[in-house]
């Protein structure tokens, strides 16, 4: 149980403080993020309230319907970092390409990615949503950022995280030194210190997956997602099912207590759902962070090397022997459909 009241605030000094070469431009980008998650939990909590539920009546640039609560966690999070001068450029899930910092701001060493509101159909049956970032030092030698600042492997990010919108407002991140989680405690609007250094268990007790998709897998995906839930003999001891379809909340309920999501491609998302910058790194490294893995069923995710902003992904994320698990299945059935010149597409 925690005793000592720690704040998000302190928390990010101290850490820093390990570091004599730090500017503090990292931890007051944290903060400027923080802030953010503030503003959006307080729209969210009151969204049924104020007329801001529905549909905005426009689509984002992947085509999906954008939510009132989409744009304005866009913009709220535009608005706390495009002025601070710690940032050199941003990306969005919901702008086409890579957002500028306006000409009368600094421009800073920092290169953020995020995904507003993650899970944002769920808002209007009240499930939980998040919001997802991914920082990247710049790599451009001077001026406005471009895109090669954002198209970074996930390896080479110095801080990611996520805001779950749930029962409470949890504010998980990590800078390379673990995994760390805040709850914020709304009567005195700070984020403090509840889940210091997460360790993931190494077997989890759940799996997260669409299954209504299963035909749409390739034979390996099969087999590996009937092994998790104990239908075949090279499977693991069976798994529970829970699956809420929002990233950000099924990824947190297996980092707490152990499990692996899985959206693997398929027919229909032949490079899967998910996207890579700021969906699938991010995650992967507060995964790994905390003893666990992420890979796009084969590979490590933090190992892709992006070349398109909104560039999708295969994802196998969470307790590591489970992911392990599913890459060992898909690996021993494709090659047992080479030796006997089978296939491994879907199956129906
Ligand atoms: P499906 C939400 O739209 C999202 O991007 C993720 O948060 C979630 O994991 C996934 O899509 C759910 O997709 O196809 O199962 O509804």
């Amino acid at each position: 149980m925690q005793t000592s009241v720690t704040t998000i605030e302190r928390f990010i000094l101290d850490q820093e403080d390990r570091y004599p070469e730090a500017t503090g431009e990292l931890s007051n980008l944290l903060y400027d993020i923080a802030l953010a998650a503030k503003i959006i939990a307080a729209a969210i909590r009151r969204a049924g309230l104020v007329n801001i539920l529905g549909k905005q009546g426009a689509q984002n640039v992947q085509g999906e319907d954008q939510q009132k609560l989409d744009v304005l966690a866009n913009e709220t999070i535009k608005n706390c970092l495009k002025h601070t001068g710690r940032v050199c450029v941003m990306g969005s899930e919901e702008d086409e390409d890579i957002i500028p910092v306006p000409p009368e701001s600094a421009v800073g060493k920092y290169a953020v990615l995020f995904d507003p509101l993650d899970g944002s159909s769920n808002l209007d049956v009240n499930s939980a949503v998040g919001t997802i970032f991914s920082i990247h030092r710049r790599v451009s030698m001077e001026g406005r950022g471009t895109a090669a600042d954002v198209l970074q492997p996930g390896c080479q990010q110095v801080s990611a995280g996520y805001v779950m919108y749930g029962s409470s407002t949890m504010l998980v991140y990590t800078t390379g030194q673990g995994a760390h989680g805040f709850t914020l405690d709304p009567t005195i609007g700070e984020f403090l210190l509840s889940h210091e250094r997460i360790i993931t268990p190494r077997v989890g007790k759940y799996y997260s997956v669409n299954e209504s998709n299963f035909g749409r897998w390739d034979r390996g995906v099969q087999a590996a997602v009937r092994g998790l839930k104990g239908d075949i003999a090279e499977g693991v001891p069976p798994k529970n099912s829970r699956y809420i379809g929002s990233l950000v909340a099924d990824f947190h309920r297996n980092l707490i207590a152990g499990g692996v999501f899985l959206y693997p491609s398929d027919s229909k998302n032949p490079d899967g759902k998910l996207r890579l910058l700021y969906e699938a790194s991010p995650m992967a490294f507060i995964a790994e962070q905390a003893e666990g893995s992420a890979t796009d069923g084969m590979n490590r995710i933090l190992d892709i090397v992006p070349d398109r902003l909104h560039q999708r992904t295969p994802l196998v994320i969470g307790s590591r022997e489970d992911v392990g698990f599913v890459a060992d299945t898909i690996r021993r059935v494709s090659s047992s459909a080479r030796v006997s010149g089978g296939v491994t597409s879907p199956a129906l």
